[in-house]
Parts: C-alpha cells; sequence; structure tokens
C-alpha cells in the first residue's frame, strides 16, 4: 500500500484528475451537441483535448498579469522590474541559472540581472513569480518588520517533511512557535561541558590530522570538519558520539585507500553517509521546485537513508524518554531545572515525551547544528592557507591571550577580538546559506530603492528569495574592497562607516524572529577549534594536487570579474555553502616550527 504513494504518483494523479475533467467537459458538449444532430468529427475532439491546456495555462498567465497590474495600481505601486528572457516564460533563463548552479560561481547569471535592473527583481521564470533581492531594506522587511507576511510555505515544507517533519526548520506558524520556545533555554547559557565536547573531538580530529601528515599526504580539512561537527553535535545533542574520526579521513584522489573500515567504524560511517544523502536529496529537490515528485515516481529518495538514521537515533531518544519516565516515577526530582551536561534530548524529554516531536526537533537541531558550522570552518583555513600574514596575526593573538598549550575557556574567547572579525569576515565571503526563501501571504509593497519612484507591489503567494552572499559583496554597502578578505574591516573606521549605521547589510544567521539558535554555540566551536589548530601548526598551504583535477577551478574562471578570478577552491551551493571537491591542505606543526628556529 505504501508504494502506491510515492510523491510522484501523488503528483501525477492531481494532472490526471485535471485531465480527465477536460476529458469529461468535451466528451458531454459533443454528446449534447449530437443530440440536435450536429455531428463532430472525432479529430475535432482530440484537437480541442490537446491545445485546452495551453490555451486554460495562456489564459491564466494573461489574466494574471492583469490582476497583477491592476493590484499594484491600486496600491499605489508598480510591478518589480522583470528579467527579460529570449525565449517564451524565460525558459532561456531557467537553464543557464540551472547550468551556472551546477558548475559556475555562486551568484553567477545573477549578478547580470542586478546590474541591469537593480538590487530588487523577478525572475519569472515558466510564468512563475520569483522576486529576488540583494537589498537589505527589503531583507529586512522579510525577516523582521513584517516577519509574518513571510513564511516558509507550504511548498517548501512538503519538500523537506519526508526528514525535517514538521521541526524548528521546517513550520510557520504556531508549530514554529512551538518548537521554537522548547528548544531556546537549552541554548540560553553557554554550558562548560560544551567545551569539553569540542576539547576532546579537537584533539581527536588533530590527531588525525598530523598522522596524515607525517605520513607526507595532504589533508581534506572539510570532510576532517563534517566529521567533527557530526561528532561534537551527536554528542551534545544525544550525550553519544558517533565518532567519525577515528573512522579514518580520506586520501588524496591518487593515492588507493588502504582498507574500508569495519565494525564500530563502518557504523559511524554509514550514519555519516546516510545523512549526507539525505541532505543531498533535499537540496536536490529545492533545485527542481514543484516538479520534484516525478524524479521520485520509484520511491521517496530520504527513504532509505533516513531509516539508517532513524535506527541510529530512535534507540537513543527511548532511552532518554525511559529515564525520564522512571524520574517521573521516582519522584525524587521533578522538574528539575536544566543542569550543566545535559543533552538536547535530556531538556526535550522533559518538555514532552512524544517521540514524533522529539525525533523532528533533535534532526532539525542536527541539520541545522553540523553542516554550518563545518563549512564556516572550512572556508575560514582557505583564508588562513592563502593570508599568511593573516595567519601570523591570529596566532599571535591566539598565543597572547590563551599561550601555547592552554585550554581557550570561554572568556579567553569572547575577549579575542580579533578572532571574531576574522570568523566574521569568513562568514561575509562565505556566508553558509547564500540564498534563502520564503513565501509572502497577502499582497503587499516595498519602498523604492530610489524614493521618488512608486514603491514595488509584492504579490501574495509568491517566492520571496534574498542572497545574503551577493549582499556581503555588495561596493555601495561595503567599500571598494569589499571582495577582498581583510578582517579589519570589522574593527577599524570601516565598521562606523559600513556596518554600524546598517546592521542588516551583515546576516550570516539571519536575523529577526528566526534568527539562528546556535550563534553563539557556532562562534564557541568554530574559535575552540581554530584555537587549537594554531597551537599545533603554525603556517599551512593548500595542497590542490591532492583533489580530483575536475574539482579544481577552471580555467576560464580567471578572466572573470571579481574574486572569482582569484579564487583557489570551487565553491559550490547544494542548500549550504561548501568546496567542492574538498579544501586539501598541508601544515606545518608548531614544534617543529620551533626547532627549526633554533637551528
Ligand atoms: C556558522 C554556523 C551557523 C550559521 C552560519 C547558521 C545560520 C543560520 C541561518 C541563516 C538560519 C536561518 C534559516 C532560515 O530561517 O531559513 C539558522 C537557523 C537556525 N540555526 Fe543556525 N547557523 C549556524 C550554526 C548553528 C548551530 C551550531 C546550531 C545549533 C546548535 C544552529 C541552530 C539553528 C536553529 C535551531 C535554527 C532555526 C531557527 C528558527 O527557524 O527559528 N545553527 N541558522
Ligand atoms: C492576510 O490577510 C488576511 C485577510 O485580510 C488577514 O486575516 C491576515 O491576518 C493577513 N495575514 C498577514 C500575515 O498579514
Ligand atoms: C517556490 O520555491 C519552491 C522551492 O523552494 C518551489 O518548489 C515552488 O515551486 C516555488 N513556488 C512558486 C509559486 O513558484
Ligand atoms: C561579528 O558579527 C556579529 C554579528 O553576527 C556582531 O555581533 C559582532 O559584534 C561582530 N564582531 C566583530 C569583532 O566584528
Ligand atoms: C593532537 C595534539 O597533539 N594536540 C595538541 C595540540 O596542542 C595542544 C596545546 O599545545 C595540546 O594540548 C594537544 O595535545
Amino acid at each position: 500500500m505504501q508504494r502506491l504513494t510515492t510523491p510522484g504518483v501523488l503528483l501525477l494523479g492531481r494532472c490526471f484528475l485535471v485531465f480527465s475533467c477536460f476529458i469529461l467537459l468535451f466528451t458531454s458538449v459533443f454528446r449534447f451537441a449530437s443530440k440536435f444532430g450536429i455531428i463532430i468529427p472525432k479529430w475535432l475532439f482530440f484537437i480541442l483535448l490537446g491545445c485546452s491546456i495551453p490555451f486554460i495555462f495562456f489564459i491564466r498567465i494573461k489574466l494574471g498579469e492583469i490582476s497583477a497590474r491592476r493590484a499594484a495600481a491600486s496600491m499605489g505601486a508598480r510591478l518589480v522590474p522583470c528579467v527579460q528572457g529570449k525565449r517564451v516564460g524565460n525558459i532561456d533563463v531557467m537553464l543557464k541559472l540551472f547550468e551556472y548552479f551546477k558548475t559556475g560561481y555562486p551568484g553567477d547569471g545573477v549578478d547580470d540581472f542586478i546590474s541591469t535592473l537593480g538590487n530588487t527583481f523577478n525572475t519569472r521564470m515558466l510564468f512563475e513569480d520569483d522576486i529576488m533581492t540583494v537589498e537589505p531594506k527589503h531583507i529586512k522587511i522579510i525577516l523582521a518588520t513584517d516577519f509574518d507576511n513571510y513564511i516558509k510555505g507550504d511548498t517548501f515544507k512538503a519538500t523537506m517533511f519526508s526528514v525535517l517533519g514538521s521541526g524548528i526548520f521546517n513550520s510557520d506558524g504556531g508549530m514554529w512557535k512551538f518548537h521554537r520556545s522548547m528548544t531556546r533555554p537549552f541554548f540560553n547559557h553557554d554550558r562548560i561541558s560544551h567545551f569539553n565536547i569540542f576539547d576532546r573531538h579537537a584533539d581527536e580530529a588533530i590527531t588525525q590530522m598530523k598522522l596524515r601528515l607525517r605520513g607526507g599526504f595532504a589533508v581534506d580539512v572539510q570532510d576532517l570538519f563534517f566529521r567533527f561537527t557530526l561528532d561534537s553535535a551527536t554528542e551534545f545533542l544525544f550525550g553519544y558520539c558517533v565518532d567519525t574520526i577515528s573512522a579514518g579521513l580520506p586520501y588524496p584522489h591518487d593515492v588507493i585507500p588502504p582498507e574500508a573500515p569495519t565494525g564500530k567504524a563502518k557504523t559511524a560511517e554509514d550514519f555519516a553517509y546516510a545523512f549526507a544523502q539525505v541532505q543531498y536529496a533535499l537540496s536536490s529537490r529545492l533545485t527542481k521546485g514543484q516538479m520534484w515528485p516525478l524524479f521520485e515516481l520509484f520511491g521517496d529518495k530520504t527513504e532509505k537513508h533516513m531509516k539508517v538514521v532513524n535506527a541510529f537515533i530512535q534507540p537513543i531518544m527511548e532511552e532518554a524518554i525511559e529515564k525520564r519516565r522512571l524520574a517521573s516515577q521516582s519522584l525524587e526530582e521533578p522538574l528539575k531545572g536544566a543542569s550543566d551536561d545535559d543533552t538536547l534530548i535530556d531538556h526535550l524529554v522533559r518538555l514532552t515525551t512524544d517521540p514524533v516531536v522529539l525525533q523532528d526537533e533533535v534532526l532539525n537541531i542536527l541539520t541545522a547544528a553540523r553542516d554550518t558550522t563545518a563549512s564556516t570552518l572550512t572556508f575560514a583555513i582557505y583564508f588562513l592557507a592563502t593570508h599568511p600574514h593573516i595567519l601570523t596575526r591570529l596566532r599571535e593573538e591566539i598565543l597572547t591571550k590563551v599561550g601555547r598549550t592552554n585550554r581557550p575557556t570561554y572568556d579567553d574567547i569572547r575577549e579575542m577580538k580579533y578572532l571574531r572579525a576574522f570568523i566574521n569576515e569568513t562568514l561575509r565571503l562565505f556566508p553558509v546559506l547564500p540564498f534563502n526563501v520564503r513565501e509572502s501571504v497577502n499582497a503587499t509593497t516595498w519602498p523604492s530603492p530610489n524614493p521618488d519612484e512608486k514603491p514595488f507591489y509584492i504579490p501574495a503567494k509568491t517566492n520571496v528569495t534574498y542572497s545574503v552572499f551577493l549582499m556581503h559583496r555588495r561596493k555601495d554597502l561595503w567599500g571598494p574592497d569589499a571582495e577582498e578578505f581583510d578582517p579589519d574591516r570589522f574593527l577599524d573606521e570601516r565598521l562606523q562607516k559600513y556596518l554600524t549605521p546598517n546592521p542588516f547589510i551583515f546576516l550570516p544567521f539571519n536575523a529577526g524572529p528566526r534568527i539562528c539558535l546556535g550563534q553563539q554555540f557556532a562562534y564557541n566551536e568554530i574559535s575552540f577549534l581554530l584555537i587549537r589548530i594554531l597551537q599545533n601548526f603554525s603556517s599551512m598551504t593548500l595542497a590542490p594536487e591532492a583533489q580530483a583535477p575536475d574539482t579544481r577551478p577552471p580555467k576560464s574562471w580567471a578572466s572573470a570579474k571579481g574574486r572569482k578570478a582569484i579564487e583557489e577552491v570551487c565553491p559550490r551551493v547544494y542548500l549550504l555553502m561548501y568546496a567542492h571537491g574538498g579544501l586539501w591542505v598541508k601544515m606545518t606543526e608548531a614544534e617543529n616550527d620551533v626547532d627549526a628556529a633554533q637551528l
């Protein structure tokens, strides 16, 4: 029974229903006519049927355009400037953007629209409005001042449902409020226990790096950071670490790996693999728009992998629920407040024992916490490896503030201004979530960038995409050096000049009621690992020869504008930003460095 209802079958079913209505309509018209002796030939029946769908489609589009123009006028507004493609339905634009998405630099194609149409425009592909903006004023409306009018929306939620359920990431309105208020207290204070977790996994990560580097191989730090954040996240969420770091790191593309992991290491690899596949399937759905179910006619592509993920999470949850049940029976510590070494599950079972709610929440937070942090760490190392003077300065701050061997504390991290500026600058140029989307609820207007012009009309139930990636690189917002990596812009007079008066130009964690809950946690985790790495290593360089040749930046990029021309990795966007083919580096151990200085 379950097999019959794949997402694709449901979509086809709906199309079939509409088509059947037409067949019914024409058949009855023909019958009716024949009663009056008018015999209409069969071929006409089929031609009419064949033309009916495009005709209805055309009428709907034209009526839609007219009513949009009227609605705009009635609100004293104008339509958002529209991308004018060469083909009907902007199909050429769509294909080009799709191609760029697969092989280009993030934002390729879109920057052309910005330079011709301005910072807010409508791509209107396949006759669907999609308002896109890189304008802080407009992004502020979406995220903060008119928050209630911009939701994730039913299409988005349906796309993600098989994985995220109705957890915090994938809900609106009352459901979202429920999840948010349940989870927020857990993130309210910095827990010392988190630092214990970071410390243990940082040490394992660095041990593995040293092993590989001493063997003469480069290390893919992106892969390592995904393991580090998965191990840390599973431990602070569940109190149970998957331990993917010790499963072993990948080798450069031209080295044959020794042997596949077995036992516990294999379970870890399987979980990590399944979790990655689930996310891959979700982002692949998003790129296909409403048509995605057609690609899953023969089964839900997340199902197989979700089984592996669930098999891992469920026993842990059951144990937590059981522990909770026993505790409440013994009445020893009813409704005890949060203790410092609580896991997220410990915290949640005090509020609900509904397994669906728990499962959704935990998976949502795992998704939110893991790749985001790993991606930021990856680009942080990229900038350290390509900017040795910045590495030297950051290392100086670390050695002065924390020392060569001490474990960094919460206060250390809070006081390290250059480190914070460095992380901010990484998030500015490579914000983890470069493009994001919401759906408008009611029709509304946005002020025009030029106050003398009429405001923009924003239709109801329309996708609104905003790009912090492109906004973070705007020269008119950040100054002429906007494309350069320079942490000092968060510390010197440029801060007062650009960011302080206009805080919405920097939104790596979003803003407003749905601002990232894990921001402080993320800064702590990223800072901790960077400090540990720079205590152990004194220099690093990229090792592009270690990655597969087809994942290196294409030669053709060299003649492009802006950062694209100088980038030494291929940044790609699959929901989140990552370095295509990994980030391979070689590092010098700090001790060797001291020896070398003494020689
Ligand atoms: C550098 C790391 C991170 C970045 C750049 C980041 C960024 C973001 C962004 C942009 C959103 C908004 C998504 C949306 O509403 O469409 C978000 C939401 C969220 N983040 Fe983060 N995040 C990071 C790390 C974390 C961590 C470590 C955690 C948890 C431990 C976390 C938990 C959450 C949660 C729960 C939400 C959903 C909030 C809501 O919808 O109410 N994030 N994050
Ligand atoms: C949208 O409009 C309806 C009807 O006017 C109203 O009830 C609702 O509160 C509006 N929603 C938002 C989010 O503004
Ligand atoms: C809005 O975007 C989603 C993907 O994020 C897509 O599935 C959906 O078709 C779009 N809706 C409209 C009305 O264009
Ligand atoms: C970094 O950015 C955050 C906003 O995300 C801001 O609160 C903080 O002051 C910035 N810190 C530095 C040193 O730039
Ligand atoms: C794995 C490893 O060698 N880690 C070391 C990194 O540096 C800190 C501080 O010197 C040491 O405590 C770790 O043992």
